[in-house]
């Protein structure tokens, strides 16, 4: 069932007890009247314009404003600032119908965007922030001049394809001379691309790019073992294993995410078929029932044997994909874990060790996956505790993350209060903020019947102009 299509007679609101430092919980909760959700939207709304509005005032075109002091800072290269954090945000401002906003940022982007730079970019980040951040924007404006700067940058990305020996990509290019580099690489960087990549073969007519995207995912996927595993480094030249262990969090997460998001967008077999023999193995030889709850330990791809129990807080992006994916109870099951955590700890840490429950890393670079699985699975479901557990994550960010000129990433979650970095990483504009708007507002610009958000949350799919 796709919960935007019929509203429940009643919604059940969010049960909220404290935890360590004043923070809450998910518990269940009253039954309480329709349209509960819609004050929580303007919340977000609100906070996310309040942060745009210091972003405008006092870093414009950079790629990251600094929450705590108002400065600004580079993300890709050094001196380079390709508004990284506007780019991102264009689609969800356009989600959020802040129309003025949106002409704003893309007036900046047609006079300022310059990608001839001699500097060499991370072409998995490029890819799904700056080319995924453009595609997303063309989509929602239906302006051409944003799918021309997506097919430039894009472009220049290609070299790192063409030049290697085995379709693998290098992890650096050099924009404006093509120059590769670094082909210890890992299946995150190599196998994230077919979302962007393919949109852009739709709209273009060239199928180049989805040729490319693909060519490396298959690499990957015919070196897998005899389990049916991936271990997760892969040097670009060679094609040959760095290392033996398989995980779902990074450097493997979204290699599995776009075999099955290839296949919902173009429909191509072929990873559809790759997606689902991976994730038979995952499941049968992965996943471990602890105290009932389901986890995903890294094991050695070759034997099988469990290596770590640590569990990073990006791999909560897999509720959403298994429950995507027809594997309902898997991703409902992994994030009731998640969810554990949440209500432990207020924020999640960037590991737990789910065998001893403890925070392994306690920072936290505010990071979004946890609501985005809680979104996919509302979808997927329609039940609303995915809504309470996603106003429980947007509550604590915000009683945790707020700062004097944005939000800001967590150095230490388990202090009373958190501790800030004075740092709001680029996607924040593009991820949870947006899950929150899609889980709250019920907006009538996204089609919530067919829709398509990519790994940086861009939306390639769905708007409703
Ligand atoms: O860039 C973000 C994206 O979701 C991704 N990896 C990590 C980031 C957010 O945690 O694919």
């Amino acid at each position: 069932m796709l919960p935007g299509m019929s509203r429940r007679s009643a919604l059940r609101a969010l049960g909220a007890v404290a935890v360590a430092g004043g923070l809450f919980s998910t518990t269940s909760g009253p039954v309480s009247a329709q349209g509960s959700w819609k004050p929580v939207a303007d919340t977000v709304r609100e906070e996310y314009l309040w942060a745009w509005r210091h972003y405008v005032d006092r870093a414009f075109g950079a790629d990251q404003i600094k929450p705590i002091s108002g400065g600004r800072e580079d993300f890709f290269a050094e001196g380079h600032s390709v508004g990284l954090s506007l780019v991102e945000a264009v689609d969800t401002l356009w989600l959020m119908e802040a129309d003025d906003e949106v002409a704003r940022a893309v007036r900046w982007i047609v006079d300022h965007l310059d990608f001839d730079i001699d500097a060499p970019f991370q072409v998995f980040e490029t890819n799904i922030r700056m080319v995924g951040g453009l595609a997303a924007a063309y989509h929602c404006t239906g302006d051409s001049r944003l799918l021309d700067r997506a097919e430039d940058i894009a472009d220049r990305l290609l070299p790192a394809f063409t030049q290697s020996p085995t379709g693998l990509p290098y992890r650096y290019v050099n924009l404006a001379t093509g120059q590769v580099s670094d082909p210890e690489t890992n299946i995150v960087e190599i196998g994230t691309y077919i979302a962007e990549f393919g949109v852009l073969s739709q709209w273009t007519g060239d199928s180049r790019y989805y040729d490319a995207a693909k060519r490396a995912m298959r690499v990957a996927y015919d070196n897998r073992t005899e389990l049916g595993l991936l271990p997760h480094d892969i040097n670009a030249e060679t094609g040959r294993w760095r290392n033996r262990e398989a995980t779902i969090g990074p450097p493997g997460d979204s290699y599995y995410e776009y075999l099955w998001d290839g296949y919902r967008l173009f429909g191509d077999p072929d990873l559809k078929h790759w997606y689902d023999t991976l994730t038979e193995a995952i499941l049968a030889r992965q996943a471990e029932r602890r105290d009932g709850h389901l986890w995903f330990p890294q094991i050695d791809a070759f034997t099988g044997e469990v290596l770590s129990r640590e569990q990073s807080v990006l791999a909560g992006f897999y509720a959403g994909l298994l429950a995507e994916s027809g594997h309902v109870d898997e991703g409902r099951a992994y994030h009731d874990s998640f969810s554990l955590v949440q209500d432990r700890f207020g924020v999640i840490p960037t590991f737990v060790d789910y065998a001893t429950m403890s925070a392994t890393r306690v920072d936290n670079a505010l990071r979004p996956e946890f609501a985005d699985s809680a979104l996919m699975l509302w979808l997927a479901t329609g039940d609303e505790v995915f809504r309470e557990r996603a106003r429980t994550h947007f509550e604590n960010m915000r009683a945790t993350s707020k700062a004097a000129f944005g939000f800001a990433s967590l150095s230490d979650v388990t202090a009373t209060p958190p501790s800030q970095e004075d740092t709001c990483p680029g996607y924040w504009w593009s991820e949870q903020m947006k899950y929150y708007w899609l889980l709250f507002s019920d907006t009538p610009r996204l089609d919530y019947r067919d829709n398509y958000l990519s790994t940086e949350a861009n939306l390639l799919r769905g708007a409703r102009r």
